[in-house]
């Protein structure tokens, strides 16, 4: 296969450190309960279990690439916000009803330690607690906060991530054609991210072009993040959890591993490019994109 993006090194300090900013900033925004206070407790653990961070890396980077001030004050809880929504719908997709998965993040599901009830109570009020975050977030005016609140809650809703996983729970494991699969991909994963750089750009104040090069960038990223995902699925020393997606009809089934590398290099390509066009070549963004995209496929 060909290799789309190459390796940068000397940027991994920076992700390092946005990272860990990430993980103090998630910790301060979230609630602390007595130890009766399990819904608090799930909370927590839902979101601090090390997660990738990927959404709010995305956002951050996207936004600095686009203008915004590095330092800018509401950046990050804008950013913590998207996880909190992200980490939400991975606690309702583990529940019995759904994915009854018994592993997430390396760990047992938030249901398998909290209980069904707490988990599923644990999920909406980090949903909400999400909204309330973005509201509040600093050095953004009143129309771009609630632009950015009404593109999550989109992302969360029937054109996104709700119908993804009412498609998907549908389907269950019946065959699917390519562009089923592809439909649901969108709006299970390309959808949020969508969500998430439309943000950054509202932040940084870029302009309608540069915003739709970003809805562009976006779907083609969720789909080569996804299709990386079925690669993943059921190989050992992925990281990937066990029993997830299990039985699922999936490209890699239909096509094989080679043609699902070919696609997902030509959608890489197209993300590639329509950043680029929002941005110009030589960005973080890119550069974190093409890390990786090269580390996952190594
Ligand atoms: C009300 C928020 C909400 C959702 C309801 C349950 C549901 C609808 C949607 C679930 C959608 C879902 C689980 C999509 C999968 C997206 C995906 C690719 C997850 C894995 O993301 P990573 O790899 O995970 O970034 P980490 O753990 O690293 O954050």
């Amino acid at each position: 296969m060909t290799r789309p993006f190459e390796t940068h090194p000397g940027h991994d300090g920076e992700l390092h450190e946005l990272h860990a900013a990430l993980q103090r900033r998630l910790d301060e925004l979230l609630p602390v309960g007595d130890e009766r206070d399990r819904v608090s407790s799930a909370m927590r653990e839902g979101v601090l279990a090390p997660g990738k961070r990927i959404r709010p890396l995305l956002l951050i980077l996207a936004a600095r690439d686009l203008g915004c001030d590095r330092d800018h004050p509401g950046l990050l809880d804008m950013a913590c916000a998207v996880e909190m929504v992200h980490a939400s719908s991975l606690i309702l997709d583990d529940i019995p009803c759904m994915d009854n998965a018994a592993l997430r993040r390396g760990r047992p599901t938030i249901h398998r330690q909290y209980g069904e009830d707490v988990a599923i109570l644990a999920a909406v009020a980090l949903l909400s607690s999400a909204f309330g975050v973005m509201v509040a977030a600093q050095g953004l005016s009143p129309e771009c906060r609630s632009q950015a609140v009404a593109e999550l809650s989109m992302a969360v809703g029937t054109q996104g991530l709700v119908q993804g996983q009412y498609k998907d729970l549908r389907e269950g494991t019946a065959p699917r054609s390519a562009e089923e699969i592809a439909t649901t991909n969108e709006l299970k994963t390309s959808v949020l991210f969508g969500a998430t750089l439309q943000i950054a750009a509202l932040a940084a104040g870029a302009s309608p072009a540069a915003r739709q090069k970003m809805r562009c960038f976006a779907q083609d990223l969720g789909q080569a993040f996804q299709l990386l995902d079925d690669l993943a699925d059921g190989h050992a020393g992925t990281g990937k959890d066990i029993n997830k997606d299990a039985g699922k009809s999936t490209l890699v089934a239909m096509l094989g591993s080679d043609a699902v590398r070919e696609r997902l290099d030509t959608h890489l390509r197209r993300a590639d490019a329509h950043f680029s066009r929002a941005c110009g070549k030589n960005q973080a963004t890119r550069r974190f994109m093409h890390a990786w995209f090269s580390k996952q496929l190594a």
